[in-house]
């Protein structure tokens, strides 16, 4: 990277939305949008692309772009009265240039602080005040990095209740060829079936049909294996208990208007969730959840994960 390459810029996308792009020494990159706060684009230092967007995304306002990693606040899914997944991620969001103080590794130059705060039209819907501050830094290694932190700024005494996700749409070279490690043995609740509990069964979870689980209190630590290109994603989290683990497969592609019929092949969505127990917050608290990403090529044996610990580049500091 030359020296007047930025590591932060802020510039149009799509349809002229204002998107960041943060770009790393050895050459790896992160996109965002205002709009939804939505990462859309993560690459390696070869220029890959990690993350699945869709080739029929729309990125009009006010429909979530279908790919990258929407933000889904308050409400995962349809968990509640709000539209499916909350509004987080059909809003505008700001950059917030004067965060409060955050534990930072000081070799982390690329990333973005933005925020989200509660709109007189949004309070109708959901009638509280917040404040969303959503870090996303890029490492110098190449791994993709979100913290959020929600602070309930309720005036009336009131405290609130959401639910959350990282909704992460990887990209993957064919569905079925890939594996994920991590969540074998756990509880799940299948939306496939009412949300009714089971229990995983079986060694690593393979693709073969429609996936749509939320996987209950897992490890830290998820490990998606694109057997077919050789690269493992190692998904971290923090403050996030569930997983949920997403692929439409081929009728439900067909019935989602801004996603291609045979792309659910190259995409599998695994995300940090709060689901099953959602959070609440008093007047004043504030809660954190994070996700870290790494893709390392597939010599990554199965069987590396352990379940506690390994927060690499910024730790969390108590709320
Ligand atoms: O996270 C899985 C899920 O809730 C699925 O049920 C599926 O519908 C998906 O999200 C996509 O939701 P969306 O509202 O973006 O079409």
């Amino acid at each position: 990277m030359s020296e007047e390459t930025k590591y932060v810029e802020l510039c149009k996308g799509i349809n002229g939305l204002d998107k960041i792009i943060l770009r790393e020494v050895r050459g790896c990159s992160a996109e965002v949008y205002l709009f939804g706060g939505h990462v859309t684009s993560w690459k390696n230092e070869h220029g890959e692309e990690l993350l699945f967007v869709s080739n029929k995304a729309i990125f009009k306002p006010p429909k979530a772009i279908r790919g990258g990693i929407p933000i889904c606040f308050p409400q995962f899914s349809n968990l509640g009265s709000l539209e499916p997944h909350g509004f987080a991620r059909t809003r505008f969001w700001t950059i917030d240039n004067d965060p409060p103080p955050f534990p930072t590794n000081s070799s982390n130059k690329a990333f973005i602080d933005l925020i989200l705060k509660h709109s007189e039209e949004d309070v109708k819907i959901w009638p509280h005040r917040y404040e969303f501050r959503l870090r996303i830094t890029l490492g110098p290694g190449g791994d993709l990095m979100l913290t959020s932190r929600i602070r309930n700024t309720n005036t009336d005494g009131k405290s609130f209740t959401f639910t959350f996700a990282y909704h992460t749409y990887f990209h993957v070279t064919d569905i079925s060829e890939v594996r994920v490690e991590g969540l074998e043995t756990l509880d799940y609740l299948d939306n496939l079936k009412n949300r009714e509990r089971f229990t995983e069964q079986g060694d690593a979870i393979v693709f073969e049909s429609e996936v749509d689980k939320v996987y209950l209190s897992t490890p830290t630590k998820i490990a998606i294996l694109d057997h077919e290109r050789k690269r493992t994603f190692e998904l971290r989290k923090d403050g996030l208990p569930d997983a949920v683990v997403w692929n439409p497969w081929d009728k439900k592609a067909k019935a989602i208007p801004d996603l291609g019929d045979d792309e659910y092949k190259h995409m599998l969505c695994v995300e940090a969730a709060c689901v099953e127990k959602p959070i609440t917050l008093k007047p004043g608290e504030e809660w954190r959840g994070r996700q870290e990403l790494s893709a390392v090529p597939s010599s990554y044996c199965s069987g590396q994960l352990d379940p506690v610990g390994a927060f690499s580049s910024e730790e969390i500091g108590p709320a």
